[in-house]
């Protein structure tokens, strides 16, 4: 008998029959990875982005389909991710064209094709095709990406920054998710190594913390002054980790932040860079909403130019950035592109990290092919740079427009306020639940600002993300809300909200 007591059935064919029956029906099947024997640290990791107020909208999706007039809405506004084109933001024209070439290379000797697609985007193609290995999008590249765009990217880092970046420094990576995952694995040896992580945070570092079995070390971002990250607040949750005896090895930045939105300043961030050399920490820049910045008086830097404009080197600082195609004003989520840069690492760490990158072989090529365009678009002079500025202003003005109606919205209900957001994608409101609903949370056994997002939902169809996901305050509920639905929606999604909102209120105020 084998260990799961059912070998000796596997073993006979299914032919063996006994009185009519296959020996397998006499015993019941067992799977032998069930709930209760799993990996622990995966049931331990929640990620609410995808949580249960979503599999709850796909319910009552699949009841809409079923029977449109069984809800009292008639669709479903998902609001409760960063998913610009699922909403429908246009994809930027520059980008799709190059990008249809380099999956389609047998068009470029086609002469119709310059009827069709604009010139530098032909050129930039057959610049892209022709450095990669086999001419390819189909082949598997270096594990760290194909060397060319690495380069583009490095250049594309060095115009934003104005300092050297290194081609070899660069990982190409499926969306900046796989990256923070690498090197999450690589800093994590046990649950006595820590990272340093904003709260509010997006839950991807909880996560992945929690999967690579390591240890969260909470740094309160300060909602009363706009999402603020003090370093004396760093300062004294180190101390305390230190104290528990945690190796604390890292500290994550998201700037712009999410699900918070803030942006920091230049001073912010030199105090931020000087506290991890002075701590001897990894710092981890999140860097993936750099294209979305709406405050009038706040502008995205990076990481790597402040330590670099402090005097900080490849020999005297760690840091790694992320980058993505899957924000800013391109929204190009389901190609899977991003990048980490790994600068103040020895060779022997760098290799080891490349080696842990060619276990998945290498990232997909288009996602490639995406990034380098991201980090090298239209220059002005270029005959597709109208087009590209134009559909690039249009859309970050306008996400800027909703960020502030909707901003403007949440802070006229009762008991609710907001934060602008300077950048990213997300508004993320604080509501004063009233104690009626908090026994009603309690009640029907949910979390209370789960409850409120569910409530939101079965009123009125729209889909946002409980702030438990991303950690707050003990005691105080929030709620994330994208601001990405098409402007022309905005009016009616603030309508729902509004009348939702009070007649919660008047529920459970009384
Ligand atoms: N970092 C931050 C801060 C993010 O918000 C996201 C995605 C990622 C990294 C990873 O994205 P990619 O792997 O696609 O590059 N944001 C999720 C969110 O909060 N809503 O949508 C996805």
């Amino acid at each position: 008998m084998g260990a799961n007591g059912v070998q000796e059935v596997n073993g006979n064919s299914t032919s063996n029959i006994d009185n009519g029956k296959s020996l397998s029906s006499t015993a019941p099947w067992c799977p032998p990875i069930n709930i209760d024997n799993i990996n622990p640290k995966v049931l331990e990791c929640q990620y609410a982005v995808r949580g249960e107020i979503v599999a709850h909208a796909e319910r009552l999706q699949q009841k809409l389909l079923q029977d449109p007039s069984s809800l009292p809405f008639d669709e479903l506004i998902y609001c409760n991710i960063g998913n610009p084109q699922s909403l429908g933001q246009q994809p930027i024209t520059f980008f799709r064209e190059v990008a249809a070439l380099c999956d389609h290379p047998g068009l470029l000797h086609k002469k119709e094709i310059q009827t069709v697609f604009s010139s530098d985007a032909i050129k930039r193609a057959e610049s892209i095709v022709s450095s990669i290995p086999g001419r390819a999008t189909g082949a598997y590249s270096h594990s760290k990406g194909v060397k060319a765009l690495r380069t583009i990217i490095a250049e594309g880092i060095q115009n934003r920054d104005g300092y050297s970046a290194d081609p070899e420094d660069i990982f190409l990576t499926d969306g900046a998710s796989p990256g923070v995952h690498m090197m999450i694995r690589l800093m994590l040896r046990n649950k006595k190594d820590g990272i340093m992580c904003p709260i509010p945070q997006y839950p991807l570092y909880s996560a992945s913390i929690a999967l690579h079995d390591g240890t969260l070390v909470p740094y309160y971002l300060d909602e009363s002054k706009g999402w603020g990250l003090e370093v004396s607040e760093l300062k004294s949750r180190l101390e305390a980790a230190v104290a528990d005896g945690i190796n604390v090895r890292a500290l994550v930045v998201i700037n712009p932040g999410n699900p918070t939105g803030q942006v920091l300043s230049e001073e912010n961030q030199q105090k931020i860079v000087q506290f991890c050399k002075d701590e001897n920490l990894v710092l981890l820049a999140d860097e993936v909403y750099q294209e979305n910045v709406y405050a009038d008086n706040k502008k995205f830097s990076s990481f790597k130019k402040i330590a670099r404009s402090m005097g900080y080197t490849e020999r005297d600082f760690s840091l790694v950035s992320f980058h993505s195609i899957s924000k800013g004003f391109y929204g190009e989520c389901g190609r899977r592109g991003g990048y980490m840069e790994v600068t103040g690492f020895d060779s022997d760490v760098k290799n080891q990290i490349y080696k842990m990158a060619s276990v998945s072989l290498c990232s997909n090529l288009s996602g490639q092919v995406m990034m380098s365009l991201v980090m090298n678009p239209p220059k002005d002079g270029d005959e597709s740079y109208e087009l590209y500025s134009s559909e690039r202003n249009a859309i970050l003005s306008s996400l800027g427009r909703r960020a502030k109606m909707l901003a403007e919205a949440l802070n006229k209900l009762e008991r609710v306020s907001c934060n602008e957001a300077e950048g990213a994608m997300y508004l993320f409101p604080r509501i004063e639940l009233p104690e009626g609903a908090m026994k009603a949370a309690q009640a029907a056994g949910m979390v209370p600002d789960t409850f409120y997002c569910k409530r939101l939902l079965d009123a009125t169809g729209i889909v946002v993300v409980p702030g438990s996901g991303f950690r707050q305050v003990p005691g105080t509920w929030h709620f994330r809300i994208t601001i990405l639905p098409p402007e022309e929606k905005m009016p009616t999604i603030i309508a729902k909200l509004t009348s939702f909102h009070e007649s919660f209120m008047q529920e459970f105020q009384g």
